[in-house]
């Protein structure tokens, strides 16, 4: 529980999220780097992460009617990470992955791939505790892993931008050609998904042909891009 102090620390409050979001980014990172040396098909293709703002922050615990004192504990979203995969099966992979692992408890999983939201977003998010050690010991925070597909955040980043845009109000057949986009992406996911079969019917181990000199090193902006 938060003490709501007129000059109430964020720099203090949002570190441990901080440190837990960089630390995350390296560790999935790591995942992917052991796909790679393998040489098999890696269910990670992006990995990037956030801190909200506190306006944000106090914006989205308004909307949520979340009282200040409880905004580490209700507002979930505070320290996201986001997985962007190529096949919808990966997200699945990446889930059973982050479930499996030690230092995180999943709290909840939220699955808007199987049931899209109203506005046509799909995605699949878990909620997770993970305890950041700090100077004064372990600071316990949540944590919200959004794990999609390309065609997903491809979407989502539009319909994102539309929304500030229009101040939240998207015109109603804007909001009408966004569901009819959405579908499309599922379409377009669940073909990219069906290929990915076939061709593991003639390859089960699923080897990735490299087609660069496994030598180079990928220098990407995409290792340190933020949200
Ligand atoms: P931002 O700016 O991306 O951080 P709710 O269902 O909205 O009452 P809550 O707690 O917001 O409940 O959780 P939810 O719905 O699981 O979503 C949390 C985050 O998922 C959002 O954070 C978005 O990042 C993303 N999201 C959820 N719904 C949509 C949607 O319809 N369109 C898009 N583009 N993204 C969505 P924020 O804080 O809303 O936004």
């Amino acid at each position: 529980m938060l003490v709501n102090t007129y000059n109430f620390d964020w720099k203090k409050f949002l570190q441990p999220y901080e440190l837990a979001v960089e630390g995350f980014i390296l560790k999935i990172e790591g995942i992917r780097k052991q796909y790679e040396i393998r040489g098999i098909h890696c269910p990670i293709e992006i990995v990037s992460g956030r801190v909200k703002t506190p306006d944000s922050i106090l914006d989205k615990a308004k909307r949520l009617g979340v009282e200040f004192e409880y905004i580490d504990e209700k507002v979930y979203d505070i320290g996201g990470i986001r997985i962007t995969c190529k096949y919808i099966e990966d997200i699945y992979e990446m889930a059973e992955l982050l479930k499996a692992r030690k230092d995180i408890i999943l709290l909840e999983e939220r699955d808007y791939i199987k049931n899209p939201k109203p506005s046509g977003y799909r995605s699949l998010h878990l909620i997770c505790r993970y305890n950041v050690e700090t100077i004064y010991g372990q600071s316990p925070v949540i944590l919200e892993f959004q794990i999609r597909t390309h065609a997903m955040h491809f979407w989502a980043s539009i319909e994102h931008s539309l929304k500030y845009k229009y101040q939240k109000n998207i015109p109603d057949d804007i909001k009408k050609r966004l569901l009819a986009a959405s579908k499309a992406a599922e379409a377009l996911d669940n073909e990219m998904s069906s290929i990915h079969e076939a061709v593991k019917k003639i390859d089960p181990e699923d080897f990735i042909i490299e087609n660069r000199d496994s030598y180079e090193e990928e220098i990407s902006l995409n290792r340190l891009k933020k949200w």
